[in-house]
């Protein structure tokens, strides 16, 4: 296995490094203080159930100067021996009470691994006891990947602590921001690594291939279950009572918009346990539900179809075409009983028969159902969650705010697309009809390429 060791100075986001490479907010402790983490300690990260790389969480630097002249005092008595001698010297010497002590548990670990990421935080100047830290990690003779943290908005610094590790012929580094994350920066790290201990090689080819596919079933998932969230919102209606009723419509205005607020709850939590975060990690705001009142017109696209009444095929579907008309004309003076008999026997030309009494019914049919600026709000904030899971370090402390965003770009045909979920009341849920429906295929691909576009 190979052996990582995080190191640098203290409160540079070593923990943070770890967490967001894990995937979780569980490990270690993350502070905005000096001397955080008092101990090494390990995470393993595996690939298809092998165990590839140990990572070691270190106490911070925080006396570098102390350091350095306790081991040129070490180095001077020993002349002969070389720099990592001396460091072990240096280890294997040191009381359990010595100011040093935090120190030599880092330069231990060092000893112990295969590869260092420096975690540099660029807001910083490169300070002399930064070079110092630097110097003595040489002498470890260890391959060091310095990390260039706390990028964001830092790019004047970032420039300069190249140039200067640049002096020290460190050329290898590479920008993490453990809080911006995107999946392109830990690939690269795995690479960097790659080239340096290259013993490891093709493990870390497998590592990188795994988490890589992982990563994309990840966001997979994601946009897969914000098109489920759609669909079964989409296709929610709720019946209008045939006369001025106003209690009855209040009521399924507010079952309406308890449907929403709740089909967008439940995939909030899918979404924050698909991507490994916590329900704290986030602060909803309330969605606006506005109520659409929708009329039913028979001679929809779709309709029929929905209905089991494709021309052709109602005669076979006899009692499947009876239920759907029961339901589309409920309660309406056909002789109901007599007259879904005779369809299911007869099939579409009996129903023609009927279709003038039927139609005129139906097209009175109101249902209340959440209006296409809902749905387009819907999406606007799933896709910008979406988004912010994608690239949501596990180190980030802030929550997240889900609210309808700034960019208001649906999908191009939206309104065909929910005016057909809207006509397919029976897609609300996943069923192994509606699955392979090809035109609600269409629509599930259609919705996950949009979702997954990056801006
Ligand atoms: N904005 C921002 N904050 C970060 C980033 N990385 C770490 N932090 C914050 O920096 C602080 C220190 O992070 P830690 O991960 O505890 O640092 P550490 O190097 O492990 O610290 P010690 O264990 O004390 O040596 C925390 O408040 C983090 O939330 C980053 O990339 N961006
Ligand atoms: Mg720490």
């Amino acid at each position: 296995m190979i052996n990582v060791a995080v190191v640098g100075h203290t409160n540079t986001g070593k923990t943070s490094l770890i967490r967001t490479m894990l995937r979780s907010t569980e490990f270690g402790v993350i502070e905005d203080a000096a001397g955080t983490t008092r101990h090494v300690e390990q995470a393993t990260i595996s690939a298809e159930g092998q165990a590839i790389l140990n990572l070691y969480d270190t106490p911070g630097l925080e006396d570098s100067a102390g350091l350095f002249l306790h081991i040129k005092k070490l180095n001077a008595k020993s002349k002969l021996a070389s720099p990592a001698k001396v460091l072990e010297n240096f280890v294997d010497n040191i009381s359990v009470s010595h100011p040093l002590e935090q120190e030599a548990k880092v330069i231990r670990q060092v000893l112990r691994s295969d590869v260092l990421l420096y975690i540099i935080d660029v807001r910083e100047p490169f300070l002399e006891k930064y070079r110092i830290e630097l110097d003595i990690l040489t002498k470890s003779a260890k391959p060091i990947i310095p990390i260039f943290n706390f990028i964001a908005e830092h790019n004047e610094e970032l420039a300069k602590w190249r140039e200067q590790l640049a002096a020290y012929n460190i050329h290898a580094s590479l920008e993490f921001d453990t809080v911006a994350f995107t999946f392109e920066a830990e690939k690269r790290l795995y690479q960097k690594m790659q080239t340096l201990v290259e013993v490891h090689y093709a493990d870390l080819q497998k590592l990188i291939d795994y988490r890589a596919k992982i990563w994309n079933q990840l966001c997979l998932s994601g946009a897969k279950r914000v098109a489920e969230l759609i669909a079964n919102v989409a296709c929610y209606r709720e019946s209008k009572s045939d006369q001025e009723n106003h209690v009855a419509d209040a009521l399924s205005v507010d079952r309406l918009q308890d449907f929403v607020r709740k089909a967008e709850q439940r995939c909030l939590k899918d979404l924050l346990s698909i991507f490994n975060f916590s329900e704290k990690d986030v602060a909803i705001q309330k969605i606006p539900v506005s109520d659409g009142q929708w009329q039913l017109d028979i001679f929809a696209p779709g309709i029929l179809k929905a209905y089991g009444l494709d021309v052709g095929s109602a005669a076979a579907k006899g009692a499947a075409a009876g239920a759907g008309i029961d339901l589309m004309v409920g309660g309406m003076s056909l002789g109901a009983a007599s007259a879904l008999g005779a369809i299911a026997g007869a099939g579409w030309s009996t129903f023609r028969r009927y279709g003038d009494e039927i139609k005129a019914k139906v097209q009175g049919t109101q249902w209340q159902c959440a209006d296409e600026n809902t749905l387009g709000v819907l999406y606007l904030r799933q896709k910008h969650l979406l988004g912010t899971l994608m690239h949501r370090g596990h180190a980030a402390a802030d929550a997240m705010q889900v609210e309808t965003p700034d960019n208001k770009k649906l999908p191009d045909d939206w309104s065909k697309l929910t005016s057909t979920l809207r006509q397919n009341p029976s897609w609300q849920k996943p069923s192994a009809a509606r699955n392979n429906d090809k035109n609600y295929q269409a629509i599930e691909t259609k919705l996950i390429a949009t979702l997954l576009e990056e801006k």
